[in-house]
């Protein structure tokens, strides 16, 4: 049985020769495999254990031996390490208007400048207060798809500038989004129901950061970190995810100097590839107080040992700048991972994180985005908290709101209102209580 079998420990992996001569696989990915009897057997590294096989037992060697360790290798590994050096920044308010959606809350729009040219990008923030606080508010912080005209038909919104991926619906022309792209995406981000729960939405386009295309990462925020004569990251240094996650840690920045808002309450959210680089985000930025990845799939929640949906290999051939180059050593030999997701979830560890999967969405491997979070319970327990508490997948629709946070949706691959509704109730339940509402 996988649960049983994913139990054991993995030893040998960890030591550092094995990748002395990587066999990087060039052949094209095998076909998807979304049939669950034909997951391979598989053994997870355990979180809880050191390479030596010793047994980490309690909160200090997780904190200080196991922790770093396992951060480390997601950092060299998988995604690539995010530059610690620091980057001249410059918040500058664009706009606001305290009567918005009908006076329900107040938008703001808050370019950070990075860098020290305006030629260097910019991270375009659009917030929504809601009018009925009682002192800072906690928010939701996340990165939206298609630019902020498109998560509501507000005419307020600033029309983003940044390259889009061309779309045959007119919303998008020349690769910059047009008037037509307003309010698009308007169905996964219920802005008004966020506000009325007494949230804050923090909100910004994913490709200001860097544009989600191949270009040896010429544009976007990579080269404002490069060295004298760099011209690309090296193998283990950050890919788009990185750039998208570290932008993530840079709205928080321009957050705890906003006193509106309670910057130690931000719930970071993302779905598919904005579910990967959340839970990156939150698993480098321990200031994240709670993580939710809708849909993340591989390379996200999904365990990639299960090879079920889309798989290590996979990704690496269709988004080849995603993660760092080291991580397609890994292509179909995901059993050579020094770590596999459940780690991830793990990093997060105490803090609450939620995962929710869509039923219709096998390319992102519900049950693997499950057992992922599954087995990142062990860290929350020895640190004195709960992990997810079920031991099987819960029915459609049905919440779990222990520690670890879970859900299965009924439909497709999308965020819905009812995911926004348990992850409200989530926040609810887990942030510091808010201050009553007036
Ligand atoms: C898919 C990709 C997934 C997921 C998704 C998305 O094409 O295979 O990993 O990230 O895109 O972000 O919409």
């Amino acid at each position: 049985m996988v649960l049983a079998a994913a139990s054991r420990t993995l030893l040998g992996v960890m030591c550092l020769g094995i990748f002395s001569s990587p066999a990087f696989s060039q052949n094209s990915p095998k076909e998807a495999n979304h049939d669950e009897s034909k997951v391979p057997s598989y053994t997870l590294p355990d979180p809880l254990v050191l390479p030596d096989g010793k047994r980490i037992s309690n909160a200090r060697q997780w904190r200080e031996r196991r922790r770093p360790a396992i951060l480390k290798w997601f950092e060299t590994q998988v995604y690539g390490r995010t530059p610690k050096r620091k980057v001249s920044m410059r918040f500058e308010l664009r706009e606001s208007d305290s009567k918005a959606l009908g006076g329900l809350g107040t938008r703001k729009q808050v370019s950070i400048r990075f860098g020290k040219s305006d030629q260097d990008p910019a991270l375009e923030l659009l917030m929504y207060l809601p009018n009925r606080r009682s002192g800072p508010v906690p928010v939701f912080l996340g990165l939206n798809f298609s630019g902020n005209q498109a998560i509501h038909p507000d005419p307020g919104i600033r029309l983003s500038q940044s390259w889009m991926r061309e779309s045959k619906d007119g919303s998008v022309s020349n690769h910059r989004a047009t008037d037509a792209s307003r309010g698009v995406a308007a169905g996964r981000w219920p802005v008004e129901l966020i506000l009325q729960r007494g949230y804050g939405l923090v909100t910004a386009y994913y490709g200001d950061l860097d544009p989600d295309y191949d270009d040896g990462f010429q544009n976007g925020v990579h080269p404002l970190f490069y060295r004298p004569g760099q011209t690309r990251p090296s193998a283990d240094e950050w890919g788009s995810i990185g750039a998208w996650a570290w932008g993530l840690s840079r709205a928080l920045d321009y957050l705890e100097s906003d006193s509106d808002v309670d910057a130690k309450r931000v719930v970071v959210i993302g779905h598919s590839r904005l579910g990967k680089t959340a839970l990156w985000a939150g698993a480098q930025d321990e200031r994240m107080a709670i993580v939710i990845s809708n849909n993340s799939g591989c390379g996200g929640a999904a365990l990639s040992r299960r090879q079920f949906g889309e798989t290590v290999h996979r990704i690496n051939s269709s988004f080849p700048h995603w993660f760092c180059s080291n991580f397609k050593q890994y292509n179909d030999q995901e059993e050579k991972l020094p770590v596999d997701q459940h780690m991830l979830i793990a990093l997060i560890a105490p803090r609450p994180v939620y995962v929710a999967s869509a039923s219709e969405d096998l390319w992102a491997d519900p049950r693997g985005e499950f057992l992922a979070a599954k087995h990142a319970s062990p860290v929350y327990e020895l640190l004195g908290t709960n992990g997810l508490q079920a031991s099987e997948m819960p029915p459609l629709d049905q919440s779990i709101q222990s520690r670890i946070g879970y859900h299965i949706r009924r439909g497709k691959h999308d965020v819905t209102k009812l995911d926004w509704e348990h992850y409200l109730d989530f926040a609810d339940k887990h942030l510091p209580r808010a201050r009553p509402l007036p």
